[in-house]
């Protein structure tokens, strides 16, 4: 009987991808899927000729696996996840690892990670980026969990990433737990704030300046190839250029309420559990909600009006500015996002690199871009660094946008044009660089109605402090 290196649960898109990129590879494959019909179309049509197994049941699929096992799950996150384990778990034996290469919650595989160790189980949750492109010719994988399983799998998970130039594959062991796939979700919140800053200087560009989508086409492939140099930018220029059958934009065509599957959130609700700020992603998942509540957009819009004040004197240094918008509230975004990884390390004990962070990210993923070098160089510099902020280059280019940064959000409010995410950004880039801040109003407010009670400017911190605030002189 034919043995298999790997095997793979879980036929849709996904699935079906990584294992045509595993058997190019050399690995022999075995599957399975719920309903059969799946396995057989796929053995018989894509795969048909590739090192690849079907499987019926999943006693056929386990026993066709060389030991230790590795199992990688590509279900729907959530339940289904554990549906597969509840029937593939009584099959394994000591040492056998799960890979969960789904999108599942980080929590979720802390605990599938906790409950296969008691079975003599290793489990990997595994972040992969990259859709169904990614995953059939390079993925960005982030693996985390039980660590010792970690070289039993690196082989394969390297060899079907993403490269980097210089060959090194974009997926390395994150960290213990549901690190991979924490690291999965900041990723995909980062996700949601670059389309957001795109899609903001879009709408300045075609409200504000009245640009056709061609010229806005032609900025987007010039932004793609300087400090914006990333394929979001890339395929907005892509989308920007194309047109419909009667040579129309596509674009001026799709129904402006954007959909959303629940990650980003994720990441915002855990920035707010940790209590560290993730405010440019969570202007981006709030704009794509108000985004759909295109019924009431139209009431609201009937009753106190609607459209963008004339904006007079702006020419094409006002796109110099919108470039500088993006590209630092890019930067805050990354810092936040980094920020609130380095938050989730000091909870969970665990101990992330995240220069490679940014690396494993540079190919393979919807956020490559060519400015993660520059964030894994800040780390290199500095590997506690508290912020991106912190360091001199990202200080400085900060500093240097920040004019057109101002201009462009001052226009924005003085036109009438949402850009949540540029003046989030700019809200936090003004607090974080703060010395003072009117927080001292809070805490008396707070002292006020509840005995909080507040610390000094003038004691060491530690001390605290209550007035009675309803008596003359306290
Ligand atoms: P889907 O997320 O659409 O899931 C479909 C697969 O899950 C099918 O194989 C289906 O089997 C199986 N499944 C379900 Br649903 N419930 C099951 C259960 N109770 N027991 C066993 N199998 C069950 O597939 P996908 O789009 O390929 O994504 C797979 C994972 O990868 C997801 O977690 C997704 O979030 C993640 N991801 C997707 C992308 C992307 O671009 N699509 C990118 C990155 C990550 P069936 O055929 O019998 O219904």
């Amino acid at each position: 009987m034919r043995t298999a290196d790997i095997g793979l649960i879980g036929l849709a898109v996904m699935g079906q991808n990584l294992v045509l990129n595993m058997a190019d590879h050399g690995y022999t494959v075995a599957v399975y899927n719920r309903t059969t019909s799946r396995t057989t179309e796929f053995v018989n049509g894509p795969a048909a000729g590739a090192a690849v197994i079907g499987a019926e049941t999943l006693e056929e699929f386990v026993g066709r696996l060389t030991r230790p096992r590795r199992v990688m799950v590509m279900v729907k996150a959530g339940r289904a996840v554990d549906a597969v384990l509840e029937g593939l778990v009584p099959l394994l034996d000591e040492g056998d690892i799960v890979i969960d290469g789904g999108n599942s919650h980080f929590e979720d595989s802390a605990r599938r990670v906790s409950d296969l160790r008691e079975r003599g189980l290793s489990f990997v949750g595994a972040g992969v980026s990259g859709g169904e492109e990614g995953a059939r010719n390079g993925p960005s994988i982030m693996p985390g969990g039980y660590e010792a399983a970690w070289p039993e799998v690196k082989g394969v998970l390297q060899a079907i990433a993403a490269k980097v130039a210089d060959g090194t594959p974009c997926c390395d062991w994150v960290g213990p737990d549901g690190s991979g796939h924490y690291t999965k979700m900041v990723h995909n919140g980062i996700e949601y704030g670059d389309m957001q800053v795109i899609a903001e200087a879009y709408h300045l560009m075609r409200m504000v300046l009245g640009m056709t989508c061609e010229e806005m086409a032609g900025v987007f492939r010039t932004w793609g190839r300087g400090l914006l140099d990333s394929y979001l930018v890339n395929i907005t220029a892509d989308i920007l250029g194309h047109v419909d059958g009667n040579g129309e934009p596509t674009l001026e065509r799709i129904l402006d309420a954007a959909g959303q599957k629940g990650t980003g959130k994720w990441a915002v609700i855990s920035s707010l559990d940790l209590g560290y700020p993730l405010t440019l992603v969570a202007e981006a998942v709030y704009a794509r909600v108000v985004s759909s509540l295109r019924d009431q957009r139209f009431e609201a819009a009937e009753l106190v009006g609607s459209g963008v004040k004339q904006a007079d004197g702006l020419g094409a240094e006002f796109v110099d500015d919108i470039h500088d918008a993006l590209y630092a509230s890019k930067i805050v975004s990354y810092a936040q996002g980094f920020m609130l990884l380095g938050a989730a390390a000091s909870e969970y004990g665990w101990n992330l690199d995240y220069g490679r962070i940014a690396q494993l990210w540079r190919e393979g993923c919807i956020i490559k871009a060519a400015f993660l070098d520059d964030i894994t160089a800040a780390f290199r510099r500095r590997p506690d660094l508290p912020n991106l902020i912190l360091d001199r280059f990202f200080a400085d280019a900060l500093g240097n946008a920040e004019a057109g940064w101002r201009r462009v959000v001052a226009t924005a409010v003085r036109v009438g044009l949402p850009v949540p995410a540029y003046a989030s950004a700019l809200a936090f880039y003004d607090s974080y660089r703060s010395k003072r801040l009117p927080a001292n109003l809070i805490q008396a407010q707070r002292d006020y109605f509840g005995a909080h009670t507040y610390e000094r400017v003038d004691r060491p911190r530690g001390e605290f402090f209550h007035t009675d605030w309803t008596r003359p002189g306290g």
